[in-house]
């Protein structure tokens, strides 16, 4: 199923899809296990065949326009401001988002990053690597597959993922700086370590790692758990990411409040969604 596609565009040599559990594909994801085990990220190298970085950038060169560049304050937590918190916790420190998001309708079918989302050889390589049994694409019209576009002097502020999982890759690289940065496991579901949060926000360097992402590349990481960021851009091209959102769980939608605040319009369906499962949504 989809193995033509597959072919042309991932290097199969490395990460042959079409043959799960073949040893070259179990090692793929037993080095990926034991280093989102450990760190809570991994990168698999080269995913996208090297001769087609120009077409990646160029596929999201002619869609970055269409990113909703409205700025935001917002805190680690993206939630809403709350006075009544004491001074000392993170999410009192206000944080200016300036990254821009293109939503996934805006992106052509035809796209390479559009051609590997939904690919189910694709998403059986990353359901192993994170040891769920299956990752399912967002129902989201927009926030399934999303470009994420830094501008030069712009950057990502620290912050947490709503998901649990994220897969991304560099379809643009920055002439400088633009680097991801992360805190593994900084917080756990049983502990918010507000104290470690606020250090970092205050500058503590400790924690943090970099990962060096080349385009082509595809970054697995759990960033529930590990805050991040991606530090300002320098120089004169823009920083750009494909972000693929996958769950648990099938029909996922967005929020109507986080998605008009992503990508500044809503579809009728969030709208749908939101009244249909009110209390059971991700986000
Ligand atoms: O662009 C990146 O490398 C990270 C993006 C990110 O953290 C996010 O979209 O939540
Ligand atoms: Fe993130």
């Amino acid at each position: 199923m989809g193995s033509d596609v597959i072919d042309g565009v991932v290097r199969t040599d490395r990460y042959p899809l079409d043959e799960p559990g073949s040893p070259a594909w179990s090692a793929v994801v037993d080095r990926a296990r034991r280093e989102l085990r450990a760190v809570g990220a991994t990168v698999l190298r080269d995913v996208v065949r090297p001769d087609l970085a120009e077409r990646l950038r160029a596929e999201s060169d002619a869609v970055a326009p269409a990113a909703h560049t409205a700025t935001a304050q917002v805190n680690v937590y993206n939630t809403d401001p709350d006075p009544t918190l004491p001074a000392r916790h993170p999410a009192r420190v206000a944080l200016t988002r300036r990254n821009a998001f293109v939503a996934r309708d805006r992106i052509p079918a035809d796209h390479l990053v559009q051609r590997l989302y939904e690919h189910p050889g694709f998403r059986a390589l990353l359901a192993a690597c994170f040891e769920l049994d299956e990752v399912h694409p967002l129902a989201d019209p927009y926030s399934g597959l999303t470009l994420n576009v830094v501008a030069p002097g712009d950057d990502h502020p620290w912050h947490f993922d709503t998901n649990e999982i994220a897969v991304s890759l560099l379809t643009r690289e920055p002439e400088a700086g633009g680097t991801f940065e992360y805190c593994p496991g900084i917080r756990a579901p049983s502990e918010e370590n507000l104290a470690g949060v606020r250090a970092v926000l205050d500058g503590d360097c400790g924690p943090v790692r970099s990962l060096a992402l080349r385009p082509g590349d595809l970054q697995l990481f759990r960033g529930r758990f590990a805050l991040h960021r991606v530090t300002p851009v320098a120089g004169a091209s823009p920083r750009h990411t494909a972000i693929f959102a996958y769950s648990d769980r099938p029909g996922v939608v967005g929020s109507p409040a986080r998605t008009r605040q992503l990508f500044g319009r809503v579809d009728p369906l969030h709208l749908a969604a939101a009244s249909v499962r009110s209390d059971t949504l991700l986000d």
